[in-house]
């Protein structure tokens, strides 16, 4: 990390390099400095206001807790139910690998809270993945403490017929799993037509009894209305998944 840039080899002619506070150093929020403010044109004293100090670590070692909820509290009254389980990832940005990820059951609000071991101060890509539906992400500093964060897990896609936007849709259809509503989740709806869902696939609306009936269908026939224009297939955030997300995806 370059803090300053400087036309000569004299350090006194040096100049600070503009970036967001807190800066850290391996994961720990360095305090401003007695007098600095945030103004990113802040002079730096040429002699440093923290020279010689031992850099400030209060952070360090210390996970960040997730509380997130997802969808709305209004959708079980509609037939779709919250308590499922929920593949949740961390990441540097959306199409970095994975610096954590977890299953965790939500409650009927959709709500869980977790704690994302390993995973230092920052800014971050955080990702998740309910069951049937398809991943979400959104970007969010963590640091030490508790974060809240939701997720609508509703997209605006275009009407079928009329083309014209359709406001919040439910961003749902992901039967088996691979974070991508296609022909192979239809198959698998109708092969287990008014049967259980096995074990390995995602009930879509979550109802207690867990069986594919019309009601999963219309949830999929609607996405790839919605959401496939014209193609047949959605793909959701972060793309199509890893087998060994699958895995865990699966696990319970
Ligand atoms: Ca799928
Ligand atoms: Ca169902």
């Amino acid at each position: 990390m370059n803090l300053f840039s400087s036309p000569t080899t004299s350090l006194s002619t040096r100049s600070p390099i503009p970036f967001s506070d807190p800066w850290m150093i391996q994961g720990c929020n360095y305090q401003l400095a007695p007098g600095e403010t945030t103004d990113p044109s802040y002079y730096y004293s040429y002699w440093g206001y923290h020279s010689g100090e031992t850099v400030p670590c209060n952070n360090q070692g210390v996970s960040p807790n997730l509380t997130f909820q997802w969808g709305s509290t209004a959708w079980p009254g509609q037939g779709i139910y919250l308590n499922r389980n929920v593949l949740v990832e961390v990441r540097n940005t959306i199409n970095s690998p994975d610096l954590f990820h977890q299953v965790v059951p939500t409650d009927a609000n959709g709500t869980a809270t977790l704690a994302l071991s390993g995973i230092i101060p920052g800014y971050y890509t955080v990702l998740i993945k309910p069951t049937g539906f398809l991943r979400q992400s959104t970007n969010m500093t963590l640091q030490a403490g508790t974060h809240s964060v939701s997720f609508p897990m509703t997209v605006s896609g275009k009407g079928c017929i009329d083309g014209k936007p359709t406001g919040p849709q439910l961003w749902i259809g992901d039967a088996d799993g691979d974070n991508v509503i296609n022909s192979a989740d239809y198959n698998i709806i109708y092969n287990y037509f008014n049967k259980s869902v096995p074990a390995g696939y995602a009930d879509l609306d979550g109802t207690p009894t867990h069986i594919f009936d019309g009601v999963d269908y219309n949830l999929w026939l609607r996405s790839i209305c919605f959401f496939g224009g014209g193609s047949g297939q959605v793909v959701g955030s972060g793309g199509r998944m890893e087998s060994l997300v699958c895995y865990l995806f699966h696990t319970k």
